[in-house]
């Protein structure tokens, strides 16, 4: 190793763990409410992205708003948020615009969720539990900005920090996948059924991420699909 990389991966090693892993039948574990802890999700977005699909299960018993994913590029808060305002009321951000999509549902059960956007037509998907809410609009003609800052447990509002609190998550995530495409119907309920097709962006099953704080990878015990 020369001395360069020697001193990158002491201070690297210094700031988080960071990890390349398969976390099939894993889950992130968020066990307290802070302004720290987190896990950065390590990507390669080298272009801008006109299409994208994002999945992943999620269970908390929060009952104030939260954030779910935090992809912010170099001065751009918000260029691809979900954000989950209460039980049932799923918000995604693109280039720090905002549409909601509502759905009735227990408000303490597992959720799998996708979400898709199309630069082409602006149109922005929610499938909550395999199942599609209604279409909404937003940033037609828009690209989300590449080289972002990824993360899971907090809400960013600088490119990597800034954390609030109060719009921390406490809970586990699991199975998150990114895709630069559109996923067909077809394709999304392969994703629920835990048969995602090959994910180019993030992939649950070889995922890049730095834990940093209070943030423990345990076996998930908990399904939304009931068997
Ligand atoms: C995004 O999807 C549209 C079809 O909806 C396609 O025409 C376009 O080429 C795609 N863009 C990229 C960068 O793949
Ligand atoms: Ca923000």
């Amino acid at each position: 190793m020369d001395k360069l990389l020697f001193w990158v991966s002491v201070l690297t090693s210094l700031q988080g763990t960071l990890s390349q892993t398969d976390l099939r039948g894993k889950a992130f574990v968020f066990p307290r409410e802070s302004s720290s802890d987190h896990v950065n999700l390590i990507a390669e977005v080298k272009k801008p992205l006109q299409n994208l699909t994002l999945c992943l299960r999620a269970y908390s018993d929060l009952s104030r708003p939260y954030s779910l994913f935090s992809y912010n590029a170099q001065g751009k808060d918000n260029e691809l948020l979900i954000y989950k305002e209460k039980a049932g009321q799923y918000n995604l951000y693109i280039g720090r615009s905002k549409v909601t999509a509502k759905v009735v549902e227990d408000p303490l059960a597992p959720v799998h969720m996708c979400t898709s956007w199309e630069s082409s037509t602006g149109i922005a998907e929610f499938w909550i539990n395999g199942k599609p809410l209604v279409k909404k609009g937003l940033k037609q003609g828009y690209s989300v900005e590449p080289h972002p800052k990824i993360v899971l447990g907090q809400e960013q509002d600088s490119y990597g920090g800034s954390f609030d609190k109060s719009q921390s998550f406490v809970g586990e995530i699991a199975d998150l996948y990114l895709w630069d495409t559109v996923l067909s119907p077809e394709e999304i309920q392969l994703v629920y059924q835990d048969s995602p097709p090959s994910p180019n962006i993030l992939n649950w099953r070889d995922l890049n991420y730095e834990v940093n704080g209070y943030v423990v990878t345990k076996p998930r015990v908990w399904s939304e699909i009931l068997l």
